[in-house]
């Protein structure tokens, strides 16, 4: 199994709920969302910000192509995090598509079954307050 597939499946094993997403994506803030409005306690891994660089100096995160502008004594560093890292996110979204058929974010499991994208979680309305309680995934008031 690649590594990707395996942090893939170590995160949905591990977590009630998950949403692979991309920051940018408004399918993915309608999910998240949703599961804000229902006090949800879910997991996100924004497939986009994984090929970024942490700039431990300024302690934010910046897309990986923006950090030699942002912090020039790391291009060194950005240079090696983006040969390691600039493929995960994509390679993560490849991984999905093997265990779930969709390439698509969100990219939505709860308690280990693929519940879809966004339009999927969104048809799930009415039931996804109880299952969510069911699972413990409903954050303390
Ligand atoms: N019908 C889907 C639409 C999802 C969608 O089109 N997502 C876009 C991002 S906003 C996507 O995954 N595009 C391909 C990609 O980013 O690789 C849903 O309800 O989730």
């Amino acid at each position: 199994m690649s590594a990707a597939k395996t942090r893939a499946q170590k995160l949905i094993d591990d977590n009630a709920v998950v949403v692979f997403s991309k920051s940018y994506c408004p399918y993915c803030d309608s999910s998240k969302k949703l599961l804000d409005g229902l006090k949800a306690d879910y997991t996100t891994l924004e497939l986009d910000l994984e090929g970024s660089f942490r700039c431990a100096r300024l302690g934010f995160r910046f897309p990986g192509d923006l950090t030699p502008l942002i912090c020039p004594q790391f291009i060194l560093s950005w240079s090696i995090a983006n040969v390691f890292c600039a493929e995960e996110g994509s390679a993560i979204q490849d991984a999905l598509l093997e265990i779930s058929g969709q390439r698509t974010v969100p990219n939505i499991f709860i308690d280990k079954k693929h519940i879809g994208g966004n339009s999927d979680l969104q048809a799930k309305k009415a039931d996804l307050k109880d299952l969510l309680q069911g699972l413990g995934a409903i954050k303390d008031a």
